[in-house]
């Protein structure tokens, strides 16, 4: 039978989780949306045949049908929409952060783990995105030798007023930071930001653009590029540095087109344009996975790892200090 996923939060993210599961995604069906706003709720469900509104999660989550959730609100929601979908053993797709902070994390994890099985995945699609898990592949493979360096470069063309220093940390180089784990396969141990001067073009309160520093436990360094504010475009690039080559992505050498002179092509403009194939296989492989068993995406591991390493990043900044990471040892559930 199709699996019934309750969406909490149906905003940008949510929304577009709705439509992808409604026209892209096979073997699931939106059974329940819920959000604050009750009209958005209403107006979304109204399209969609059996699919109930709530404005609570707890309501969502007992609505008929629900087998699975998706949760898309806002960050500091996550932690008792989590609790509840674990007590209830859904499966759920969170979309990043998992809390936003690593005490509430480690909640999350201890309660997965009392249940005994993976129930958690936690939304870092560029884990699905092609050219990360080509670059990926090849590192595993060993035949550039090991990674010295990882060079990325993450641009954002404009944010909302109330974007803050500690946002491009928690929501933007959060990213990163996942990428960084997964495609070295070691942990995060150090922070370190530096500031070049502030684009005039940057909100008030904003440092934008910001080089963030890691340090990883096999002793790669990895530099990130954070231009949330660059007007021309969304662009997520990462160059590897190994012994015996590199290897770059996000190029985005998609069509090129020669007239009048000139060459070029696009550049997407969000994220949900540079990553729509990324989230449509994520979606996919959860809901095929929920259907089956355990999921196989990034864990609440990860999540949990992200926030430790958020931590660090926003004392990094505010103090301009190189700052270690502070971690739990990984629990053999999760290995
Ligand atoms: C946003 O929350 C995201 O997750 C995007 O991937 C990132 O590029 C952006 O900077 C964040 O604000």
């Amino acid at each position: 039978a199709s699996l019934g996923v309750a969406v909490l939060g149906t905003g940008m993210m949510g929304a577009d989780h709705v439509r992808r599961i409604d026209e892209v995604i096979s073997g699931a069906h939106v059974a329940a949306v819920m959000d604050i706003d009750a009209d958005r709720a209403h107006k979304l469900a109204g399209g969609l045949p059996g699919c109930t509104a709530h404005t609570e999660p707890s309501a969502a989550l007992a609505a008929p049908g629900v087998g699975a959730v998706l949760i898309a609100s806002p960050g500091p929601a996550h932690e008792a929409a989590l609790v509840e979908a674990l007590e209830r053993d859904l499966p759920v797709l969170c979309e990043k952060p998992l809390t936003p902070d690593p005490d509430s994390a480690l909640r999350v994890l201890e309660t997965e783990q009392k249940l005994g099985r993976r129930r958690i995945q936690v939304g870092f699609m560029r884990r699905f995105d092609s050219e990360f898990t080509q670059l990926r592949q090849l590192l595993a493979g060993g035949t550039l030798g090991r990674t010295l360096l990882l060079h990325c470069r993450h641009r954002n063309v404009r944010v909302h007023d109330y974007f803050t220093n500690e946002m491009l940390i928690n929501d933007s180089v959060v990213h990163e930071m996942d990428t960084a784990r997964w495609l070295l396969d070691e942990e995060i141990t150090a922070v370190t930001v530096v500031r070049p001067r502030r684009s005039s073009l940057a909100p008030e309160g904003l440092d934008d653009p910001q080089v963030v520093l890691f340090e990883t436990a096999g002793g790669a360094v990895v530099t990130v590029e954070m231009f949330a504010t660059s007007g021309f475009g969304y662009q997520v690039q990462a160059e590897a540095v190994c012994e015996r080559g590199t290897a770059r992505i996000g190029e985005g050498h998609g069509m090129l087109v020669n007239s009048g002179a000139r060459w070029g092509g696009e550049i997407p403009q969000d994220f949900l344009a540079r990553f729509t194939d990324a989230y449509d296989r994520e979606v996919q492989q959860w809901v095929t996975a929920a259907r089956g068993g355990v999921p196989t995406g990034p864990s609440a591991w990860d999540g949990y790892a992200a926030a430790a390493v958020c931590a660090a990043g926003v004392e990094a900044q505010a103090t301009g200090r190189r700052t270690e990471v502070e971690m739990i040892e990984r629990p053999g559930f999760y290995a």
